[in-house]
Formats: C-alpha cells, structure tokens, sequence
C-alpha cells in the first residue's frame, strides 16, 4: 500500500472512531459506517470483537484491513485492537484457510470444499468468529460482508454466512468517452480524467474500486461501445495501466470496448477483415503489448455491425468470425472477448425484434472458449419493460451473459427515481422452458442450464463525477443492486432494497418499511406513466427525454416511435404473434402459446405482441383506452404518494439528501403528466374517444407538447436545429 493511502484511510479510521462522519452529500454510498447507537446492539458486538486477527501480505488484505479499521472504528466508535495471535477468545479471525491454526481448520471441515472460487465463509468457531476464503479477493468480500452484518445491526451469535458468487465476470460497462462525455449519462462528466492519466490518480478511482468491490463487481469496461480506436494506442494503454493498478487490489480488472476497425484508423493496415493474416497478427501484437503492461487485463468488449460500428460483416465475415479472431489474440493471456449482440440492420425489414435471434442462434457452438454473447436485456433496447430476450431460451452452446441497462435512458435519466433490480428480478426469474418449466433465466446467466464454461452479467454504468456519483440519490441502489444480482441472480429486489436502505440511511423500521414499499413499486409506475400495457419505444428520438409517440420522420423506420405502436383508428400494437411478425416463434413453445393468446398474454406485454381494438376489454373489465388512461393515471397518483411518503422520512435522513429528493420527485411528478397528457392526447387521435374518468384531464394542448424540443438534453451529442 502506497504511503498516501495509509494515511488517507488511517485519518479515515481516526475520524471515524471520534464519530466525525464525513460526506453527508451522498459520496460515500452504502459504505458510511454510521455509528451504532443502540447500547445492546453495541455491547452484543463489542463482546464478539475484542481484538482482531488479520493475515497480511498484500495488497488486497492491505485494503480488507483499512477497510475494516474504517468499518469497525466507526460503527463501534473505538478501535480494536489487532493482535497475532488466532487463539484469543472473542476474537475475530480473519486469513485465508491455509494459513488459519490448525484447530479452526479442523472446525470448518465440511465448509472448507464448498467455497469455491471467489466466495467465503463467515462462521464462529470456538468462541471466535473467522472471516475465510481461498482467496484474498474472498477474504476481501468476506470482509465487506461482515461490516455489512454489522451496519445493519444484524446478530453475530452463532453466525454462519458462506457465500460464492454465481457468475464469473461481474462486469459494469461505461459508456464514456475520450473527450470525458458519457453516452447516455446522466451524472455528470466522465470519472476517468484521461487527460490527467496516468500521472495523476484521482481519489475517486480508489473509492470508486472499493464500493465496486463491496458488492462483488470484479471487472469494468472503462470506455463506450461506441468505440475510439485511440484508447488501444500506446499513450491511452499508459493510462489504462494506471487505472488497472488502482483497481488491482479490488480485484476490478479493466476491459476496454474494441473497435473493430483499430487496425485501420490506429494500426495504418488497408483492411479490418478477420481472416487476413495481417490483421490477425495486429491484434495479436496489440494483446501482447497490452498485457505487457497490464498483467491481468480483462480483454475486450466489442459492438460490431451495430447502429454504424465496423464489424466482421463489412468483409462478409460472420460475428463467430470477428468475435474468435479477437479470442484467438487474447487466449494466450487468459483474456476474454464480450461481444454483443445489439444487432439489428437497415437492410432487414423483419421486425427490429426478432434480428438479433435470427443473426445469432444459427451460430450457437461457433465461438471459441473464450467468448461470451453479451444480450441486452430485451430484443428491442432496454425499454422501461420487455419480455426476456428470446435468446437466452436458444443458445445452449454459447455462454450467453446478460446486459442491464443501470443509467436510466429509457425510465427517466437520473431524475426519476427507479428501483431497477425489481426490473432485473423480473427478467431473471422470466422462464425460457427451454428444458421445460423452471428453466430460468438466471440458470442461463449462471450456467447451470446448459453448463456454461464461464459466465457474467454486465451492468450499463449509471456513474458519472456528480458528488453522489450517480446523479439521484437514491439511484445508487441501483448501482448497489446490480453489484448484488451479479453475484447472486437469484436474489429478490426486496432484499436489496431492505439492505441498501439500512447501509445508506437507517436502520428504523419506519424508515426502512414505507420506503421499500416505494423502492419496490418504483418501476411499475414508471412504466405506468411512460409505456403501460405493453407500449415500447414511444420516447422522443435521439436523446430519449420525454413522449414522442407522434415522431415519422426519421430515415430508418424501426428509429420512429409509430413502428412499435402501430396506433390506428381501428385499434393499437405490435403484432407479433403468428399473424404478425411472427416474434413469439422465437420461444420456446409453451412461452410462445402463453404470449400469442391475448388472453394468456400478461398484460403488461399485452401491446408488445398484439394488436388489439380500442374496445378491447381487458381484465378488470375496461376497455384497452380506458385501461390505457387509467395505466397512465395510476403512475401520476404513485408519484403523488411517494410525496407524502418521502415528507415522513425527514428524520432519518440528512437534510441535503432530503432536500434533493423531495426536488427530483417535484420534477418526476411534472414529467409522468408530461408523458401521461402527451400520449393519451396522441393516441385518442386515433381512438376518438373520451378520455377515462379516472383520469385527470390534460391541461395543455397535443400541438403544445408536439412543439418541445430538447437539443441540450443530456447523455448525446447536441443536436441543435
Ligand atoms: C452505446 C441504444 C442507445 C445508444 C447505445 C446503443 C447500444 O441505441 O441509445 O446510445 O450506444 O443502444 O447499446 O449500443
């Protein structure tokens, strides 16, 4: 550990223990360590910890013993005392399995075979508590934890947590660009100051590395998909280097996205084709002196022959093609490749839906060991709601990993507040029956279905250099939640709710119940007010703020909101079903029965697979436009109730935190009008109807709301008129 961060963390840990709590801005995430004032709790705790031993040796225990110097000084408000010895009685043990006395090995007899990779074991153990793992990166997890027990006041009296996370690569991909802007972000510039780098190391990246590592990310993509060659030059391979080696001791290796066409614009060679020996070598020599500098570099994400970007097809080579020449150049290091298949073409006339399935399935098997298929989560493009991806049923030779979106660019950036792992649990509990009921999603995502080699998830990054990094305060539960279904897909949002609002603000059950109820409701009304029953895609172009159902005018006709809801004087939806595009052919038949019923069809995809008439009676037994009205009426009436709610919650949280949320739900509440009053005056263009009486009626004109523009919004290059 360098000399500056042991003083960095020990004026932490001294200002921790006299109760001097530092950020109340929102910058020290989940991790504040707040003082445990309950003196039961405290004596409960203080009796299981009086002293601590703790391995050393490297970087990574370096960091697990700051991090728990900080923890323990500060929620237990004094320091404990470190010893050498593993023998003391009300100790805790913290080392890896190997090098703890042979009388705690022979206790954790069974335990010891089933902490398989990166994962841990926290158990007691004649009357001391033992943090263990294989590995220092678990010692680390096992580390976060135990203060994760701690901040959430939970009992240490016969403890017994073994946890090993479900997938390999844990990945967030941000979407930033050389020049500090983030595609799609919504916090701020950029958190890499590539101008700086590699001389000047921002706190941020250490902290950055830290709250990563606290809920098990181990890998980050530090650059945007849509590629710049520049960052595989050697000056910018100098400055990745320099992130890596902050991020090392977290166990963060760093990926970059790879344009595919580098060996042109970086290398001066006249073609990118994958079979040409030529370039082969380029991105062999590229690997190697990448690695030369970066030991554990991740390896590549790549998006190819999408929305514009070079690819293998641009020399009629297929994605199996382009995807192996990489992993071929990366094997040699232990590197992978992530390539996605965000595909879809202005050649295809078939429904935008079904493109990336019909390109990808045919070569399932084809890619090498190294290689994951990287699916966003939904076959159109991270809408606030899609069935699953259809591939994640039809690929049982390839590892499949799932892309997230965590920035908010379909559900209201980072100034409406979303819970997404409630999205997320939704997709992966979503069964494939791809070996027949209980064929989950997330079985694909952690292997077990098919037995996949390796296996990830991938987190769009909602981070950006705004004090609380994400923008909304409470949109770091969103970065939080990610970090948790990665390692564990089968957890439920209501546990990661319950956990990230006692770590981030308190533990009262006062606090905790309503504002769970809030959290976990969060995406329903969104999706209420923005794109209920099953409507897609209706967000103005380009920078995707606010309605724009309205938009025709753009040149390929899947880039029009009119494309995905077909609104007519007879009725509205995408037919996808047999007599329409035919999608649901993509599922497994059971699924594909389910969705091609109207009747069968959940109704919150109801639009995304049929089109129905206006007089449609729906389950409640209004009409589809009166279900519409109230759909969006009820995503207005939440925002209002999460008003009141927040009013009560004053007192458990700061003031400026109190401050900007009650500011951001202000504006949340203006904007699902906005979307409610545009879309309903839109579409009763077509359906020619009064407007429900459950719902409020709008108070300006369609003609207004059709005259907005936003060239500045954020997350995209501006585009004045
Ligand atoms: C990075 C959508 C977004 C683009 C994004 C693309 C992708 O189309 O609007 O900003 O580009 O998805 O995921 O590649």
């Amino acid at each position: 550990m360098s000399f500056s961060k042991k003083i960095t963390l020990s004026v932490l840990a001294i200002l921790s223990v006299m109760g001097i709590s530092h950020a109340n801005n929102g910058y020290d995430l989940w991790l504040k360590y707040r003082k445990i004032e309950d003196p039961g709790i405290l004596t409960g705790y203080t009796k299981h910890i009086r002293a601590v031993y703790m391995e050393e040796g490297n970087e990574t225990l370096d960091a697990a013993r700051e991090e728990l110097s900080v923890g323990l000084g500060s929620l237990l408000g004094t320091a404990v005392p470190y010893v050498n010895s593993q023998s003391g009685d009300h100790s805790l043990v913290i080392g890896k399995i190997r090098n703890l006395d042979r009388d705690i090995r022979k206790h954790l007899n069974g335990d010891v075979s089933k902490i398989k990779k990166d994962g841990f074991l926290i158990t007691t153990c004649q009357n001391r508590t033992v943090i263990t793992a294989h590995k220092d990166i678990g010692i680390l997890y096992g580390v976060f934890r135990f203060l994760r027990q701690l901040q959430m006041h939970k009992s240490l009296e016969e403890i017994h947590i073994l946890e090993v996370p479900e997938t390999d690569v844990r990945v967030l991909n941000h979407w930033d660009n050389l020049d500090g802007t983030v595609e799609r972000g919504y916090a701020g510039a950029s958190i890499w100051k590539w101008q700086k780098l590699p001389d000047y190391i921002d706190r941020r990246y250490e902290d950055y590395a830290r709250a990563n590592a606290s809920v098990g990310i181990n890998g980050a993509v530090l650059t945007n998909v849509n590629a710049s060659a520049w960052v595989l030059s050697p000056s910018y391979i100098e400055k990745v280097a320099a992130l890596a080696k902050v991020f090392r001791p977290y166990g963060i290796k760093v990926y970059l996205a790879a344009r595919f066409s580098a060996p042109i614009e970086i290398g001066g060679l006249p073609t990118a084709d994958p079979l040409n020996p030529e370039v082969q070598q380029w991105w062999r020599d590229k690997a190697n002196e990448i690695y030369g500098k970066i030991p554990d570099f991740g390896g590549f994400l790549v998006k190819a022959n999408s929305e514009g970007q070079p690819g293998p097809q641009d020399y009629g080579r297929s994605h199996a093609e382009g995807a192996n020449m990489l992993a071929d150049a990366l094997a040699p290091h232990n590197g992978i490749v992530m390539w996605r298949a965000f595909v879809y073409s202005e050649h295809d006339t078939s429904d935008r839906a079904k493109q990336a399935y019909s390109e990808f399935v045919p070569q399932d098997g084809k890619f090498r060991d190294n290689v994951l298929i990287q699916v966003k989560n939904g076959a159109i493009d991270f809408q606030p709601r899609e069935p699953f991806h259809p591939m994640f049923g039809a690929m049982p030779e390839t590892p499949l990993m799932m892309e997230f979106q965590i920035t908010q660019e379909y559900l209201g950036f980072s100034t409406h507040l979303v819970f997404l792992p409630k999205l997320y649990e939704e997709v992966l509990k979503a069964d494939t029956y791809r070996h027949g009921k209980g064929s989950l999603v997330a079985k694909v995502i952690d292997g077990t279905l098919d037995r996949k080699p390796i296996t990830g998830m991938a987190g769009v990054a909602n981070i950006g250099s705004d004090i609380n990094w994400t923008g909304h305060p409470l949109a770091q539960a969103n970065w939080y939640g990610f970090g948790r279904l990665a390692w564990d897909p089968y957890l439920g949002a209501e546990q990661i709710a319950d956990e990230w609002l006692r770590l981030t603000f308190s533990n009262k059950s006062d606090f905790v119940q309503p504002m769970k109820a809030v959290l976990l409701k969060s995406h329903d009304a969104a999706v209420n007010y923005m794109t209920p029953l099953g409507l897609h895609h209706i967000m103005a172009t380009g920078h995707h703020y606010g309605p724009g159902p309205w938009v025709d005018n753009l040149s390929r006709p899947e880039w029009n909101p009119v494309y995905y809801h077909k609104a007519a004087t007879r009725g509205i939806g995408f037919d996808r079903t047999p007599s329409g595009s035919n999608a649901t052919s993509q599922y497994a038949k059971e699924v594909a029965a389910m969705f091609n019923d109207p009747e069968t069809c959940p109704e919150e995809y109801l639009l995304w697979f049929h089109h129905l008439p206006w007089d449609y009676k729906l389950q409640s037994g209004k009409t589809l436009w009166e279900g519409l009205g109230i759909k969006y009426q009820e995503g207005v009436d939440w925002v209002r109730d999460t008003q009141a709610t927040w009013n009560k919650m004053k007192p458990y949280v700061n003031e400026q935190q109190f401050q900007e949320v009650s500011m951001l739900l202000n504006i949340q509440l203006k904007e699902a009008k906005w979307w409610r009053d545009a879309c309903m005056l839109y579409f009763r263009t077509f359906s020619k109807r009064e407007f429900p009486e459950e719902m409020e009626k709008p108070s300006r004109t369609l003609a207004y709301y059709r005259s907005l523009k936003f060239p500045y919004a954020p997350g995209i290059k501006p585009q004045p008129d």
